[in-house]
C-alpha cells in the first residue's frame, strides 16, 4: 500500500534561463486534478488547515518560500517543512492537518481530486478521531 503521506517528486528542466518543473494530471499525482488554489499573503504567524478530509486527496507544493505541515492520522503525527518546488506531500484522506511556519512570500499550491465541498471537512479532531476509528 502506497503511504497515506509522501512526498512527490516532480521533473525539473534546468537551463541556464532557470528551472522548469511540471505536473501532468494522472501522471504526477496519483488522482485526477479536479481543483488548484494556492495559499499567499499569508501572514508569518497564521496557523491553516487544522482539519481532515473525508474524501479529498491532495498534494500541496511550497512553489516559493517555506512552510511547515503536520499531518496525523489519528495515531501517528509526522511533520514536513515544505520548500521545495519540486517536491510535493502528498496527503491521503482522512488525515489531520495543520500549516504554520510561513515564510515572508510563500506560496503554497495545492492539487485536489475533487472541487470545494464543505461536507468533505472534518473540522473537529474528536470528530475526525472516531472516524478513524470506524474505519479501523
Ligand atoms: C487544506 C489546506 C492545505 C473555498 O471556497 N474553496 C476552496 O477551494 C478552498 C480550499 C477554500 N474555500 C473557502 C472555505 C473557507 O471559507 O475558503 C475559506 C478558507 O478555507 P480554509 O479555512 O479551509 O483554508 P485552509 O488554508 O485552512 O485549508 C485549505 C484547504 O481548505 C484544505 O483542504 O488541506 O488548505
Amino acid at each position: 500500500d502506497p503511504a497515506v503521506v509522501r512526498l512527490v517528486d516532480l521533473p525539473v528542466i534546468s537551463d541556464p534561463r532557470g528551472d522548469l518543473t511540471f505536473i501532468e494530471g494522472d501522471r504526477h499525482t496519483p488522482f485526477h486534478i479536479r481543483r488548484v488554489y494556492y495559499l499567499y499573503n499569508v501572514p508569518v504567524d497564521a496557523e491553516r488547515g487544522g482539519h481532515a478530509h473525508k474524501d479529498l486527496e491532495q498534494v500541496i507544493f511550497a512553489l516559493s518560500g517555506s512552510f511547515r505541515v503536520k499531518v496525523d492520522d489519528g495515531s501517528t503525527t509526522a511533520t514536513y517543512w515544505l520548500r521545495n518546488p519540486r517536491q510535493g506531500l502528498y496527503v491521503n484522506r482522512l488525515i489531520w492537518r495543520e500549516m504554520d511556519c510561513f515564510s515572508q512570500g510563500a506560496v503554497c499550491m495545492v492539487l485536489a481530486s475533487k472541487p470545494y465541498d464543505e461536507q468533505d471537512y472534518y473540522r473537529d479532531y474528536s470528530t475526525f478521531q472516531n472516524a478513524v476509528r470506524e474505519k479501523l
